[in-house]
């Protein structure tokens, strides 16, 4: 049973007609956010990547089909239903089998792009080695290494072991590329501490740098790492015991898996009163912003080479 994605008729236009598509992950849909903050941070997604000029594509599986774009409707129904799965790659098959519906992580929605030939998605924050069980290693990080396209997050939460995560990245051959910094940004937080591998200051560079890196024959991702917007940035001393306790709350409960990650983020958005959700929402928006205008020039360059 090979896959078969449903694409949304305004995605299937706009890659026959080689317009600039940029791919939304689900998960932050139905396990990331709160509702109705969800739904309405999906649709301000989709509306911000409209305004630069690019088509979202949303991926997500609905009764066992996975869906590359989704209605309107389609995305409501996924913020608020209950039985939802968070799907990497290894419970596509679950999923397709028993044909259940859920969102997508970014190694799932990564799977879907490498169907769709999708190049440009942008996410909140990538999964990486976890703190409290350093086996706890995200499936993100093997699609970053496996899959060929340009990924805008915000780092990763410090909820996660930054610098074995950054190590993992290394040895697999992706580009960690700071946008507009030379410092990797942790999420919440604008500081880490550590450093990126390279620092570019524009789309039209991102776009360079990749056809660089593929160019040289490598079959990973570039992982490019945005800053949460300054306004709604928090500390990383206001951040670290809050993370620091969330941590040792989640081992304590004997919380495991891929449970780990929401649970975390569900704890410290009640840790925080809600701050650490509002610079959620402000860096997903700023990186499908970028995505969006990185796409627009992935496109134009891509017309060009053919023309
Ligand atoms: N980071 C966030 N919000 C999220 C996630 C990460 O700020 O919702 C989700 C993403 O979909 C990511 C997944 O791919 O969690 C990673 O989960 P795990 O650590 O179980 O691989
Ligand atoms: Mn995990």
């Amino acid at each position: 049973m090979a896959i078969d994605p449903i694409y949304a008729v305004e995605i299937l236009g706009a890659m026959k007609e080689n317009l600039p598509v940029v791919a939304l992950e689900s998960t932050v849909i139905t396990h990331g956010l709160p509702r109705p903050q969800n739904l309405e941070l999906a649709r301000n997604m989709e509306r911000a990547i409209r305004e630069e000029g690019a088509t979202p594509v949303t991926v997500a599986f609905l009764d066992g089909q996975l869906h590359v774009g989704v209605s309107d409707a389609e995305l409501e129904r996924l913020a608020n239903e209950t039985e939802v799965i968070k799907i990497g790659p290894r419970d596509f098959a679950t999923v397709m089998v028993a044909k259940r519906s859920g969102g997508t992580t970014v190694a799932g929605t990564m799977l879907a792009c490498k169907h769709a030939n999708i190049k440009v998605f942008a996410t909140g924050g990538i999964g990486g080695v976890h703190r409290e069980s350093p086996f706890d290693v995200s499936a993100d990080l093997q699609a970053l290494a496996t899959i060929p396209m340009i990924v805008v997050c915000a780092g990763a939460k410090a909820i996660l072991d930054l610098p074995a995560t950054l190590e993992y990245l290394e040895t697999n051959g992706v580009p960690v590329v700071g946008y507009g910094t030379a410092e990797f940004p942790a999420f919440y937080s604008r500081e880490s501490g550590l450093d990126v591998s390279v620092r570019l200051d524009s789309p039209q560079e991102v776009v360079g740098f990749a056809k660089a890196h593929w160019g040289a024959g490598l079959q990973s991702a570039v992982l490019v790492t945005n800053p949460v917007p300054m306004a709604e940035s928090i500390s990383r001393s206001e951040m670290e015991p809050l993370i620091e306790k969330a941590s040792k709350e989640a081992k304590e409960r004997g919380i495991h898996g891929k449970e780990v990650t929401p649970f975390l983020l569900q704890r410290i958005n009640e840790l925080t009163n809600g701050k650490s959700m509002r610079a959620n929402l402000s860096l997903l928006l700023n990186n499908a912003r970028l995505a969006a205008q990185i796409a627009r020039l992935w496109r134009t360059n891509e017309k060009r080479k053919f023309a």
